[in-house]
C-alpha cells in the first residue's frame, strides 16, 4: 500500500467503477478515467450510471470523502488499473480501447509504476501491451519473461465478478494474477491485497489471460449440454428438469438449466476469443456456442406452433411474455437470448403481444416501435389476458404464478418453473 499512494483506474463501466470505488473504500486515493464526459461528471457529483447493489451509497461516500474523482485524461499515478471494454466482432476482438488506453498511459509512466490489464483479452495481449510500451517510452525498462528487472511492471489479472453481487464478489472471489515476470505478479499481489479478501494466485500472464477465458467457456460447455438435452427430451416426451434433477443425484454429476439461450457480455462472447486464437483445435467450444445461439430459434419454432393453434381456434391470440433481461433478478438487456425472442415475435405481427419485465420502465430494443406490443405491470392480468404464456426470465416476482393461473393456457416453459 505505501508503494501505492495514487492509482489510476482507466475505464469507468461495469468493472473500472466498483474497482475504483473498492479501492477507494479501503483508503486509497483513486483517479477514475473515462473518456465519456457525462460518465465522469456524474461520478464527480457521487452518483453513478450502472445499477449495481449498494455501488451508489458507496460512491457517494468515497467522491464526498475525496478519494475517488474522475477525469476525462490520464494522469501521474502509482498504478494503472486498465479496465477497457475488448468488443468481439467479425470473428476477432477488438483490442481499440485497450491500446488507446495503452498511448495515453505510456507518457506519464515512471520508473516504480505498476500497470495492470483487467478486461477480457485474447492470449498474448498483454506482453503486445508491454511492446507497445517499449516503442512508446525506450527511456523506461519493462519486463521480459527471460530477464527480472524492469523500470515498470506489468501483469494481468481478470476480473471474475457476476453482475448484481460486484461490491461483495470483488472483494471475496479468488483472484488470478498473472505476472510478465514474477515479481510483476508480486507488485500486482499488493494492489489487490488493499481490498481482496481472497486468494490471490499467481501465475504468469498467458495462464491468467486464458484462466478467465476458460471459466466462461466452462459454463457455456455445461449450459450447452443443457439446452441439448432440453431439445432432445423435447422430441423423446421426457421432462428435462425432472431428468436433471434425478440425475444431478449422482455423486459426480452437476448438469446446469436449460433455458431460452445464452446471454449476457462475457459467456456468449468469451469463448469465441478461445475459438479465434486456436480455430482448428477449439471444436466442442465452438459447437458449444453454436447449440446456447440456436436455442432462441428452437423456441421460437415452439411458440410459433402455439399461434398456429391458438389461430386455428378463433381470433389473433394474445401471447403473454414473461421477463426480458438476460437472466433473472437483474436488469441487464445486453444480448438477452429473451429480448431477441419478443423482437422475433414482435416482428411477426401475427399475434397480441403483452410483456411483463419488473426490471423495465419501458419496453426495451425496438419492441417500442410495435402498436401491438406492450407492456404491463400486473402480471395476473397479464396471464389472464393471453392465450398463450411464454415465460423467459425466471425473476423471482413470478413466483407468485400459480398452475391455476394458467389452466386453459398454451404454456412455453424456457426456465422449467411450472415443469
Ligand atoms: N444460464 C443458463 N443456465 C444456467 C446458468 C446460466 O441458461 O444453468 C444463462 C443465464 O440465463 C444467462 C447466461 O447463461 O443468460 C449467463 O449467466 P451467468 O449467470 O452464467 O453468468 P454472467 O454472464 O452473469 O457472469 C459470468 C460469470 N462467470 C462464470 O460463472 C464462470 C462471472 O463470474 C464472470 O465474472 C462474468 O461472466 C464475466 O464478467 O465474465
Amino acid at each position: 500500500m505505501n508503494r501505492l499512494r495514487t492509482i489510476s483506474v482507466i475505464g469507468l463501466g461495469y468493472i473500472g467503477l466498483p474497482t475504483a470505488v473498492v479501492l477507494a473504500s479501503r483508503g486509497a486515493s483513486v483517479v477514475g478515467v473515462d473518456t465519456n464526459e457525462h460518465v465522469v461528471t456524474k461520478i464527480n457529483r457521487g452518483e453513478v450510471h450502472i445499477v449495481e447493489p449498494d455501488l451508489d451509497a458507496v460512491t457517494a461516500r468515497v467522491v464526498q470523502n475525496g478519494l475517488l474523482r474522475a477525469t476525462t485524461c490520464v494522469g501521474e499515478a502509482d498504478a494503472f488499473v486498465v479496465a477497457v471494454p475488448t468488443p468481439f466482432h467479425d470473428g476477432k476482438a477488438d483490442m481499440a480501447y485497450v491500446n488507446s488506453a495503452v498511448v495515453s498511459i505510456a507518457p506519464v509512466l515512471k520508473a516504480g509504476d505498476l500497470v495492470v490489464l483487467e478486461s477480457t483479452s485474447p492470449p498474448g495481449t498483454t506482453e503486445a501491451m508491454v511492446e507497445q510500451f517499449t516503442a512508446l517510452r525506450p527511456d523506461l525498462k519493462f519486463p521480459r519473461q527471460q530477464d527480472g528487472t524492469c523500470d515498470v511492471h506489468v501483469a494481468y489479472c481478470p476480473e471474475r465478478v457476476l453482475p448484481g453481487r460486484v461490491l461483495v464478489e470483488l472483494v471475496e472471489n479468488d483472484r488470478i494474477i498473472g505476472g510478465i515476470t514474477p515479481e510483476c505478479a508480486a507488485r500486482a499481489e499488493e494492489l489487490y491485497r488493499i481490498f481482496c479478501t481472497g486468494s490471490l494466485l499467481r501465475t504468469d500472464v498467458r495462464t491468467a489471460e486464458m484462466c478467465k477465458l476458460t471459466e466462461n467457456s466452462f459454463r457455456d460447455v455445461g449450459i450447452a449440454f443443457a439446452n441439448e438435452l432440453s431439445v432432445i427430451c423435447e422430441k423423446l416426451g421426457i421432462n428435462v428438469w425432472e431428468l436433471i434433477r434425478l440425475a444431478n443425484h449422482h455423486p459426480r454429476v452437476n448438469i446446469l438449466q436449460p433455458g431460452p439461450g445464452v446471454g449476457g457480455h462475457c459467456i456468449a462472447v468469451d469463448p469465441w476469443f478461445i475459438v479465434a486464437a486456436a480455430p482448428e483445435h477449439a471444436r466442442l467450444i465452438r459447437v458449444a456456442r453454436e447449440v446456447n445461439d440456436a436455442k432462441p430459434a428452437h423456441v421460437l419454432t415452439n411458440v410459433k406452433a402455439a399461434i398456429a393453434g391458438a389461430k386455428a381456434a378463433g381470433a389473433r391470440p394474445t401471447v403473454g411474455l414473461l421477463g426480458l433481461a438476460f437472466k433473472p433478478d437483474v436488469d441487464d438487456f445486453r444480448e438477452s437470448p429473451a429480448l431477441q425472442i419478443a423482437e422475433a415475435i414482435a416482428d411477426w405481427n401475427n399475434c397480441e403481444v403483452v410483456v411483463s419485465e419488473p426490471h423495465a420502465e419501458k419496453l426495451p430494443g425496438k419492441l417500442g416501435c410495435f402498436k401491438h406490443v406492450r407492456m404491463s405491470e400486473d402480471i395476473h392480468a397479464l396471464i389472464r389476458e393471453a392465450q398463450i404464456v411464454v415465460m423467459l426470465v425466471n425473476h423471482r416476482q413470478y413466483n407468485e404464478i400459480s398452475r391455476t393461473d394458467l389452466q386453459d393456457k398454451a404454456i412455453i416453459d424456457t426456465r422449467g418453473v411450472w415443469s
